[in-house]
């Protein structure tokens, strides 16, 4: 077995050069048919993981699939290449992270040349090269130019000894700093945004076009930008300075139940307050201790609030679940129908009379127990000209009312914000804004980008890296000429990838970031392929920018709502085979188990009886349950590791590795060779055989059985993305041909004709054995034929014979294969063929037939008993 499957490990290294290629170019005939099949770009760590495997097998195996369908396809790959684990590994090794990244880069590709992908390395990027960068910083000044980029204070992690900022990965669960361990502060610091809030309401709504999204995704994003529509309220006070204190609510009907407002710590009252009197700012500095869930609160002294409606008045508090950051950092307290206000009303006022304003429907069941927080409900008693009307109704006539008033309007609020994309850290791109101390922030000129990052010599983990360098720094400023500073920050690494996927389609512009053509032409990506963590920020950011792209004219796709992927999956998360120790919950080494030959208890820990627990989890070095698919592939070659990864599981779920259970795969991969041989040594065969019209039976049936599997291959590439019954249908399809070979009923030239088809199907996913195979029918018939155009499916076939049941005095004694019409011939003629038979003499012969019936399939004989 051992020779057989270095075979496998031979044909991947023998053809490794001319599968990276793809199908020939001149198949791709038709110019117009374009596909653009993306993977996420990697983060160049130095090395491909088991789940790059998986996603790369998966956009390799389209890719080819398209490709032999005629079509051009867009299959790039690139580089995220800016962020901090290069930073990191260049302090640690006192290298440039350039240099880091660089060697990485050149890994991992071979890796992926290890792995036969074939990209379109035509089209290569990579984020942290200044002619990427340069055109990320010109989008950078498109959006500022268009208000869409900003600077506002906001609060960081801060470290006090190292004095740097920290992202929020790098700060513990115990709030200490990961590199020095102090503990983190927050502090407010003039930050960059982008303004996606102005695209909230279409990157919420566009999600309906995207029908070929997973919903899960679609949800995640629909509850990350969070449309909440509801009505703006004012009450007024008795505060000089805040006549008004203005509230958000999704339930304007139950302002009849308010009993106090409540505002948040961050509040400009709350926070005018605690500038004055240091009594309140110690009770509001206490009150931050608390989290967000805590009912606590404190009423703040001599301000008075009055119900719009009732005129009633109202106490107000300070309350630490009021965020300062959604709709007006204001509530108005409806301890009746609300959770959160009921709960803070029995904990700050005591056993003071909660009053309801809304009732149950009167039909229904439901209890009135306070609070009352259904929707299905009408107005209480009390409400006046509201009284009896419905939840829902009510609320859009008090909107409507206090409208009239100026005092309350129809709004739509969302829970997402504007996107903070400052990093003080120095690997990344560099934000092209010089500060003037007249002018303002000021653009640098589009002509003069990229602002080049500039090389660090001894980069440390203190402060902002780019601030320390004077030359960077001291610059004139574009518009007054006076000197100026730069900006020091960064980009968030996000920023470099919401827009690589344009890029790709013109990765040598050297004058814009993309032509308007190209990006017009084959945007949206057909097929985008990732992992479920993106399913939130990269894709989200990813919409926003393109949406951008569009409103300025860099690009038109009006006809999917500019949005940049057509169909997404997510592919699930590749699980190690762990092993643990049961008496001591230890996880075990895999040089601490050994293999049984006792398939009761296939493996124990060494040296013992003892029988480890195994389980299939994410893949973590603390678990020792990693693989690394570069062995599976020095030990199985490239196809069969293709080939296993998917057929695992479905692309969408979670794939438990195990690299034993290859040996499937290894057979049917050697299976199919070996009858390439057997069939191709059968004799010679004419290149242009088609299928004949004269099929007997058994011809008939693998016929359109071959038929039935083809058409479900071509659907589950095109239609299903189903890759794992692809390798099913691959192993059924050689073992029909396998036994149709074995049992000789049919002609040999359909033989070859489908082991043809099948090498042409197996392409996409095991392009090398595909080219072996290839390689070996040719070389037996000298043909110079070739896989590279995928099958089409043909119309199922009947053959000229069909089989009769004969029944002997109602028993059915054998069957006989005979031309269709076979029971419409003279009777004698039937009946002499049928007695020549064996069965035929056995059950026929020296009897009297009393009677004969031939209908359909069915020949009945009544026999005398004799
Ligand atoms: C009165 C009321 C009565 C409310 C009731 C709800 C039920 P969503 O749907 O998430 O948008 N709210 C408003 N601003 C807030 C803030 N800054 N911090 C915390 N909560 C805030 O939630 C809207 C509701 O959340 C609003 O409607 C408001 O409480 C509260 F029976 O107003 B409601
Ligand atoms: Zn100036």
């Amino acid at each position: 077995r051992a020779a057989k499957v270095s075979r496998l490990i031979e044909i991947g290294e023998k053809w490794k050069e001319k599968t990276l290629k793809g199908t020939p170019s001149l198949f791709r005939d038709d110019a117009n048919k374009n596909i653009y099949i993306l993977s996420m770009f990697p983060y160049p760590s130095g090395i491909l993981h088991i789940g790059h495997l998986r996603v790369y097998a998966i956009s390799d195996s389209l890719n080819r699939f398209y490709q032999q369908k005629g079509y051009n396809v867009i299959h790039p790959m690139g580089w995220d290449a800016f962020g901090l684990p290069a930073e990191n590994a260049a302090i640690e090794r006192n290298i440039d992270p350039s240099v880091w990244t660089a060697h990485n880069i050149e890994k991992m590709k071979s890796q992926m040349g290890n792995m036969l992908a074939n990209f379109n390395w035509e089209r290569e990027l990579t984020t942290c090269h200044p002619d990427y960068y340069k055109f990320t910083q010109l989008i950078f000044l498109k959006l500022f130019k268009n208000g869409l980029a900003y600077q506002k204070e906001s609060e960081i992690n801060w470290d006090p000894i190292d004095k740097t900022v920290l992202a929020n990965e790098q700060v513990d669960s115990q709030g200490k700093s990961w590199r020095s361990g102090a503990i983190v502060e927050k502090k407010l610091l003039k930050q960059w945004f982008l303004g996606i809030t102005n695209f909230a309401h279409d990157l919420r709504s566009d999600l309906k076009a995207l029908k070929n999204w997973p919903s899960k995704v679609k949800a995640m994003q629909n509850n990350w930008i969070g449309e909440s529509a509801g009505s703006d309220i004012m009450f007024e006070t008795n505060d000089p300075q805040f006549n008004f204190i203005k509230v958000f609510t999704t339930r304007a009907e139950t302002l009849f139940s308010v009993e106090y407002l409540a505002l948040s710590l961050g509040h400009p009252i709350v926070k005018k307050r605690a500038s004055s009197s240091s009594a309140f700012e110690a009770q509001v500095e206490s009150a931050q201790a608390l989290d967000e869930d805590s009912k606590k609160g404190f009423l703040i002294p001599d301000i008075t609030a009055f119900n719009p409606l009732t005129k009633k008045k109202i106490p107000v508090y300070v309350a630490s679940y009021v965020l300062d950051n959604y709709g007006h950092g204001a509530v108005m307290g409806c301890p009746a129908h609300d959770d959160r206000d009921f709960l803070f009303w029995k904990e700050n006022n005591g056993e003071s009379p909660i009053i309801p304003c809304l009732a149950p429907y009167p039909s229904t069941t439901q209890s009135n127990e306070l609070p009352f927080i259904s929707q299905e409900a009408v107005m209480s008693k009390g409400t006046g000209e509201y009284e009896g009307l419905f939840s829902t109704e009510a609320r859009i006539r008090i909107t409507n009312k206090l409208q009239g008033m100026s005092l309350g309007e129809n709004v739509i609020l969302y829970k997402l914000r504007d996107w903070l994309i400052s990093r003080q850290r120095y690997w990344g791109t560099p934000i092209p804004i010089v500060h003037c101390d007249h002018c303002g922030p000021v653009p640098v000129p589009e002509s003069e980008l990229p602002v080049v990052l500039p090389e660090v010599k001894g980069l440390n983990s203190k402060g902002n890296p780019l601030s320390q360098i004077p030359e960077f720094v001291n610059t004139k400023c574009p518009s007054c000429g006076e000197p100026a500073k730069r900006e020091t920050d960064t980009m968030d690494t996000f920023m470099d990838s919401s827009w690589y996927f344009f890029r790709f389609l013109d990765p040598n512009n050297d004058k814009l970031p993309f032509s308007y053509d190209k990006a017009t032409k084959n945007m949206p990506v057909d097929l985008y392929i990732g992992g479920v963590e993106h399913a939130i920020l990269h894709l989200l950011y990813s919409r926003f920018i393109s949406k951008f792209l569009a409103s300025i004219g860099m690009w038109d796709g009006t006809q999917l709502k500019n949005e940049p992927f057509k169909r997404l999956v997510t592919q699930g998360m590749v699980h190690g085979k762990t092993f643990v120790n049961p008496q001591s919950g230890r996880f075990l080494k895999p040089d601490e188990i050994e293999c049984t030959s006792d398939s009761e208890k296939p493996f124990l820990i060494k040296g013992t009886e003892i029988e480890p627990k195994i389980s299939h989890e994410k893949m973590s070095k603390s678990k020792y349950n990693g693989a690394d698919f570069n062995e599976c592939i020095a030990k199985h070659g490239p196809d069969a590791t293709r080939a296993h990864i998917l057929f695992q599981a479905p692309i969408e779920d979670v794939l438990n590795w195990d690299e034993n259970k290859i040996i499937g795969v290894e057979r049917w991969l050697l299976k199919t060779m070996t009858l390439a041989s057997s069939i191709s040594q059968k004799g010679s065969f004419k290149l242009e055989y088609q299928i004949p019209s004269d099929l007997n039976q058994a011809e008939a049936m693998f016929h359109n059985a071959i038929q039935k599997l083809l058409s479900s291959i071509t659907n589950s590439f095109e239609r299903y993305l189903s890759l794992n019954t692809v390798i099913s249908d691959y192993m059924k399809l050689t073992n029909l041909l396998d036994g149709a070979m074995r049992n000789g009923q049919v002609r040999e030239e359909m033989l070859m004709l489908n082991l043809k088809k099948l090498a042409t199907v197996m392409y996409p996913v095991v392009p090398s054995v595909s080219e072996e195979l290839t390689e070996i029918i040719n070389k037996s018939q000298n043909w110079e034929w070739n896989q590279y155009k995928w099958i089409s499916v043909e119309p199922t076939m009947e053959s000229k014979e069909k089989s009769f049941q004969i029944v002997v005095n109602g028993r059915m004694k054998f069957m006989h294969v005979a031309d269709k019409d076979f029971i419409k011939g003279n009777r004698d003629v039937i009946l002499s063929q049928l007695m020549a038979l064996p069965e035929g003499k056995k059950y026929l012969s020296n009897k009297r037939i009393k009677k004969l019936i031939m209908k359909n399939n069915v020949i009945s004989f009544i026999l005398d008993k004799k």
